[in-house]
């Protein structure tokens, strides 16, 4: 007998009890973002026929502009929580403001979207692995003029947080703080289903992912680090594989998946690193918790930085917590 497959949609609604106050608002949110990430799914498979549709930016056949895919994925993202109504305003890495979702079904919305829509923007052309980050909170008061400062709550409130893989196959994996589970799109129905039931994270792998290129800038401790990783030691099954994608993504769900740490650290052109606090480093440090890993900006746990804008920067080290606790000691011995 075949096992049964369950969906997306199915185990949102199972797991709905999850939260005993909300009243399915929530699950509809999630499920919403499932259904822009199968559209966005769409045009990223098709990106690949650049030449007979027409190049990102350019115009088609038609003479009509063909839109580039991270602002179509913005596009989709905003309008599917637009119109499903639960979502007060989003931040996303593609505005420089607050986007205010003022239509009727979103009156009363309780939800602030923090979302990437397309992460990875170096491999979006070139046919690798890219991805979707999404973070939630709760609104805490009702006056407009609060929102900016209600995106600025603290990761740990996150009331759910998840990411899209599109790579040889599409995933979801998501987390509202009972565990983290992924869910494989399968092509032939249009449907996410539930694949990954529960990930856990090794406590400890054999993978490192770095941009070395930028090596001469890191500071002394994560070079130590490094080169600490790159050292024979049977014990510890060193030296550890260096894998970097450049998609952060495709490098987290790989780690995640295979025990590993990934680093952006801070360096000397960017003393914040790379990487954004709210749609980025936040959701992605959550799920790394929830699996039983770790998340840091060298220092302090990623989750209990208050943020103070919305596009704020901050090096990051994600990963198995045995590494990620290593990488910590180099730092904060300067190496
Ligand atoms: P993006 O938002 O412009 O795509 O930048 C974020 C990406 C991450 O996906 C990736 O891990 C990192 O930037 C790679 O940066 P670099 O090319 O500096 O190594
Ligand atoms: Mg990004």
């Amino acid at each position: 007998m075949k096992n049964k497959v369950t969906t997306l949609g199915q185990f949102i609604i199972e797991r709905q009890s999850d939260f005993p106050f909300a009243k399915g608002e929530l699950s509809r949110l999630l499920r919403d973002i499932g259904i822009a990430a199968k559209i966005v799914n769409r045009e990223v498979n098709k990106a690949g026929l650049v030449d007979i549709l027409g190049e990102a930016g350019g115009s088609n056949i038609q003479g009509e502009q063909v839109k580039k895919l991270d602002v179509y994925a913005n596009e989709q993202f905003i309008a599917a929580l637009g119109s499903g109504g639960e979502t007060c305003a989003v931040a996303s890495e593609e505005n420089e403001d607050l986007v205010p979702i003022d239509t009727l079904v979103s009156k009363n919305a309780k939800y602030l979207v923090c979302i990437d829509p397309l992460d990875g923007s170096s491999n979006i052309d070139v046919n690798v692995s890219i991805g979707t980050i999404f973070s939630i909170y709760r609104r805490k008061h009702e006056e407009p003029a609060s929102i900016l400062s209600e995106f600025l709550q603290k990761g740990t409130e996150q009331v759910a947080a998840g990411y899209v893989i599109y790579g040889s196959s599409t995933m979801m994996v998501y987390t509202t703080g009972k565990g983290v589970n992924g869910f494989t799109l399968d092509p032939s129905i249009g449907e996410f289903c539930l694949s990954h039931p529960d990930i856990k994270t090794p406590s400890t792998g054999n993978i490192y992912s770095v941009n070395e290129g930028n090596f001469k800038h890191f500071q002394d401790g994560v070079k130590a680090y490094l080169r600490w990783c790159q050292e024979e030691d049977k014990a510890t099954g060193r030296p550890y594989s260096s894998r970097y994608i450049g998609s952060l993504v495709a490098d987290f769900h790989r780690n995640l998946l295979k025990g590993g740490i990934y680093i952006y650290p801070s360096t000397k052109k960017a003393p914040n690193g790379k990487l954004r606090l709210l749609y980025e480093c936040n959701p992605l440090a959550w799920i790394a918790e929830q699996a039983g890993g770790k998340a840091s900006d060298g220092k302090n746990r990623i989750l209990e930085i208050k943020p103070e804008s919305l596009h704020q920067r901050v090096p990051l080290f994600i990963g198995s917590p045995e590494m990620v606790t290593m990488a910590e000691k180099f730092v904060s011995e300067g190496g």
